[in-house]
C-alpha cells in the first residue's frame, strides 16, 4: 500500500503539471481526492491491514493526502490568475486608437436661402409670419381678388380638399390674416416664407416649392420703396453690382404690378443660354397692393397704400448655385446635398 500511495503521488504530481484549466484540474482532485477518490479508497482499506502497518501506512496516507490537497490549491491559484491575465488582456481598450467619424448635419439648401433671404429682410425690420398650409377658398384666392374664372382656381391647377379647402398655391393667404389682425395699426412689414402646392410636376415645377412673399403697409407707400428695397435685397442676395430692372405685369392683388430682372448671374449680363441670351434673368413679381385687397384686409386705401412681392425659392437658390435641375432639391441625394 505505501508503494500504491507513492505511485498515486508522483502521477498526481505529474498530471498537475499538464494541467491547464480549473475544469482538468477539478477532474484530478475529484479521483485523487474525492469520495470515490483513489486516496480515499486506499484509506478505507486501512481496517483490513494488521494493525502495526496500519499506523505507518496510515500517517503517510494522510501526509500524502495533504500535499496533494496542498499542490491542487496552489495549482488552482495558479490557474485563476493565469485566467484573470488572460482576460485582461483580450478586453484591454487602446484609448489611443482613432474614434468613428462622426458626420455632421447641416441645413439643406433651400433652409439655407430662406435663412439667407429672412435675415435681409430683418435686418431691414420686417417681421416673419407663418400660416397654415390648408387653407379656405376665402384666403387663398376671394381675399386677394383673385377672380372665380382664374386659371389657378381650377381642379387642374390646385389641390382641393373640399370645393372650399384646398392647400395654399401662394404664401399670400398669411398675408391677408396679418392684415385683419393688424388692421388698423400701421405700419405693417412682413415676409412670410413656406411652402405651396400646385398641379404641376417636370422639369422645372414640382408639386410642392417654397416661397418667400413681402408685404408693407404704411401711409405715402409709393413705387419707390418697392423698387429700393427689391434692389437692396437682390444686391446682398446676388452681389453688390448686380443690376436690376422692372418690368411691367399683372397679378389680380397689386396695381400696378412688375416683374424684377436681375443681370445674369452666369454672363453677367452678355447674354449665355441661362438668361436665353437676353442678359437678364427673372427672379420676383411685385406691385403696390390692389386697393380690394387693402379693403379685404381691413385697411382704408384711402388712408394707407402698400408694396407686395413674391419670388420661389427653388428659383432663387438655382440662379444662386447654378443648379440646373428643380427635382435634386427633392431627392435627397447626399453627394448632391453635401455640396452647400
Ligand atoms: C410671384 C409674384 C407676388 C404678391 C405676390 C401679394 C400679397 C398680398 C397683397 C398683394 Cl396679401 N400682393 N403678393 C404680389 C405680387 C407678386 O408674387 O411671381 N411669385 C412667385
Amino acid at each position: 500500500m505505501l508503494e500504491e500511495l507513492k505511485n498515486i503521488k508522483t502521477s498526481v504530481e505529474s498530471r498537475l503539471n499538464e494541467v491547464k484549466t480549473l475544469e482538468d484540474l477539478n477532474e484530478l482532485k475529484v479521483k485523487a481526492l474525492g469520495r470515490k477518490g483513489d486516496i480515499t479508497l486506499i484509506l478505507k482499506r486501512l481496517k483490513d491491514i494488521p494493525p502495526e502497518q496500519r499506523v505507518e501506512v496510515g500517517k503517510f496516507a494522510n501526509e500524502v493526502k495533504a500535499s496533494l490537497e496542498r499542490m491542487i490549491e496552489e495549482k488552482a491559484r495558479e490557474l485563476k490568475k493565469l485566467e484573470l491575465d488572460l482576460r485582461l488582456m483580450a478586453e484591454t481598450i487602446d484609448v489611443t486608437l482613432p474614434g468613428l467619424p462622426l458626420i455632421k448635419g447641416r441645413k439643406h439648401p433651400l433652409t439655407q436661402v430662406i435663412d439667407e433671404i429672412r435675415d435681409i429682410f430683418t435686418s431691414m425690420g420686417f417681421a416673419v409670419a407663418e400660416g397654415p398650409e390648408i387653407e379656405s377658398d376665402y384666403y387663398n384666392f376671394e381675399a386677394l381678388n383673385i377672380p372665380k374664372e382664374h386659371p389657378a382656381r381650377d381642379m387642374q391647377d390646385s389641390f382641393y380638399i373640399t370645393e372650399e379647402i384646398l392647400l395654399r398655391t401662394h404664401t399670400s393667404p398669411v398675408q391677408v390674416r396679418t392684415m385683419e389682425k393688424m388692421a388698423p395699426q400701421i405700419p405693417v412689414k412682413i415676409i412670410v416664407p413656406g411652402r405651396v402646392y400646385r398641379r404641376d410636376d417636370d422639369a422645372t415645377h414640382s408639386p410642392m416649392f417654397h416661397q418667400i412673399e413681402g408685404l408693407v403697409i404704411d401711409e405715402r407707400i409709393t413705387f419707390a420703396h418697392l423698387k429700393g428695397t427689391l434692389m437692396l435685397f437682390a444686391q446682398k442676395v446676388f452681389g453688390e453690382d448686380v443690376k436690376v430692372r422692372y418690368r411691367p405685369s399683372f397679378f389680380p392683388f397689386t396695381e400696378p404690378s412688375a416683374e424684377m430682372d436681375i443681370s445674369c448671374v452666369m454672363c453677367k449680363g452678355e447674354g449665355c443660354r441661362v438668361c436665353s441670351y437676353t442678359g437678364w434673368l427673372e427672379i420676383l413679381g411685385a406691385g403696390m397692393v390692389n386697393p380690394r385687397v387693402l379693403e379685404y384686409g381691413g385697411y382704408d386705401p384711402e388712408k394707407v397704400s402698400g408694396f407686395a412681392f413674391g419670388m420661389g425659392v427653388e428659383r432663387i437658390a438655382m440662379l444662386k448655385y447654378g443648379i440646373n435641375d428643380l427635382r435634386l432639391f427633392f431627392e435627397n441625394d447626399k453627394r448632391f446635398l453635401t455640396q452647400f
